[in-house]
């Protein structure tokens, strides 16, 4: 094919004019930043603003200045919850203040009363073909609902723009209310395993959701509010927080927003490889017939790096230390069934895998991130079919970029627009620099 022998011809060219540069100009200022970080993701380039996380390299992130450990205390519980309402953790990530039972609450009570997904979303659903993807189910489920947007309907009546806040919010807290109602439909499709009935009005919306995949199990449902939490936000300069901001920036509202972030979310270096990370988990169970030594497994977990394969599951662009969301997931194992083979299995390759990436010598940070552990946990309980899992991260991530998308609208962030040179022009100014 032309184009595909044309390109294999010139691609190892520009490989190496590549690696030549930064080889050996990686480090001269184009402005601001080195030649290295423009060609390299603009790892550790701070030009975003968030007020609503932060991740410290040492302690992990923080939620409006709250560390997990504090989130999970402070935030307002139910009666009988070991876990706190997520409707209080919305509260917090939007007005940073700790709410009232009462507060959290309410935010509780707006979402249930804003459930109803309507039936052409069902519809797009159940045309496509069995093997798709949950993550492509739930990116087109988040478009089919597009049609209920506030903001959509507000902007072609002609709003002002200090009052694009608002139908921000609504669409936000709409698509929230519906998400889990969403998912579980995609679990119904692909797996005929849910709970679609009317939601318990005594239950709050993890709980709900908890119930819809087909758990009635108190500790599942406390498991849904923490891993709900957990996975709330990261900051801004992850993929699916950044896209949703760079989409929401254009004005497309909060559905349009999202969906583009899920797709991001998708990807295997980013919400995937809580799937992939399972899947590591059981090919360790599948080879040794259940937990191995930590002999056998470090030479497993040495062979997938000589295979050319990450660990899953490990390692981290931000943190250099065990991430606290991995920690809190870990301690609810533990607390509740230590026993368990996959979570021994689990716990034997947190022993092992950052003493086999330190020796190996190439990853920056050698210690879990949350996925390390949340399929195990998932596992535990019933949901095992591991490629729903980026659609649980997904649901909760909502969270943290609809609180954005809010104060991005509210505060009037323009439109997200970095300039890019070629890399004749960085070459040029590598040679004036030097
Ligand atoms: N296993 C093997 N090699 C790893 C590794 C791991 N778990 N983590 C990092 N490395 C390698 C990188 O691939 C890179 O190799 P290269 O120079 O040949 O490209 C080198 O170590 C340096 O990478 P880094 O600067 O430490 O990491 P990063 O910031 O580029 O990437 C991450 C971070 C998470 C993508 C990476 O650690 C990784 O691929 N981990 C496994 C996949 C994973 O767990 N992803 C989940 C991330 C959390 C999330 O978003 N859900």
């Amino acid at each position: 094919m032309i184009l595909h022998d044309k390109l294999n011809e010139i691609v190892p060219v520009w490989r190496e004019r590549v690696r030549k540069l930064l080889k050996e100009h990686g480090n001269v200022k184009v402005n601001y930043f080195t030649i290295d970080q423009v060609y390299g993701g603009m790892r550790d380039v701070e030009v975003l603003v968030t007020d609503i996380s932060y991740v410290d390299p040492a302690t992990g992130i923080r939620f409006r200045g709250y560390t997990i450990p504090e989130v999970l205390d402070k935030l307002p519980k139910a009666d009988g919850a070991t876990m706190p309402y997520v409707g209080g953790l919305y509260y917090l990530l939007l007005t940073g203040e700790i709410p009232t039972t009462e507060q959290a609450r309410a935010v509780e009570a707006e979402w249930q009363a804003r459930a109803f997904v309507p039936v052409h979303v069902e519809n797009v659903l159940r045309v496509m073909p069995d093997e798709t993807h949950p993550m492509t189910l739930f990116a087109q489920g988040i478009l089919a609902l597009q049609t209920e947007s506030q903001f959509v309907k507000r902007y072609s009546a002609g709003m002002k723009k200090d009052e694009y806040w608002i139908p921000t919010l609504e669409d936000s807290l709409n698509l929230i209310a519906k998400l889990p109602v969403l998912a579980a439909m995609i679990y119904c499709k692909k797996y005929s395993k849910c709970e679609m009935g009317q939601a318990d009005p005594k239950l709050d919306w993890a709980g709900n959701f908890a119930r819809r995949l087909g758990i009635a199990n108190k500790e599942y449902e406390d498991l849904m509010r923490l891993y709900m939490i957990l996975h709330s936000d990261h900051e801004s300069g992850n993929v699916s927080a950044h896209t949703v901001h760079l989409v929401g920036s254009a004005l497309s509202d909060a559905y349009l927003a999202f969906a583009a972030g899920m797709n991001g979310l998708a990807g295997p270096l980013h919400g995937l490889a809580n799937q992939e990370c399972l899947g590591w988990l059981l090919s360790v169970r599948e080879r040794f017939g259940g937990v191995p030594t930590k002999e056998q497994l470090e030479q497993f977990a040495n062979e997938t790096l000589a295979a050319g394969k990450v660990i899953p599951g490990y390692g981290h662009a931000v943190l250099r230390t065990p991430d606290p969301r991995f920690v809190a997931q870990y301690e609810f194992g533990k607390k509740y069934f230590p026993e368990d083979e996959l979570f021994r299995l689990a716990e034997l390759v947190y022993q092992v895998v950052p003493g086999v990436l330190k020796a190996a010598g190439k990853a920056k940070n050698p210690w879990p991130n949350v996925d390390a552990i949340s399929g195990t946990l998932q596992y535990h309980y019933g949901v095992r079919e591991f490629d729903f899992y980026t659609v649980l991260f997904g649901v909760s991530r909502a969270l943290g970029v609809t609180a954005n998308l809010v104060w991005a609208r509210a505060l009037g962030l323009p439109i997200e627009r970095p300039k890019s040179l070629t890399t004749a022009m960085l070459e040029e100014i590598a040679k004036r620099e030097t």
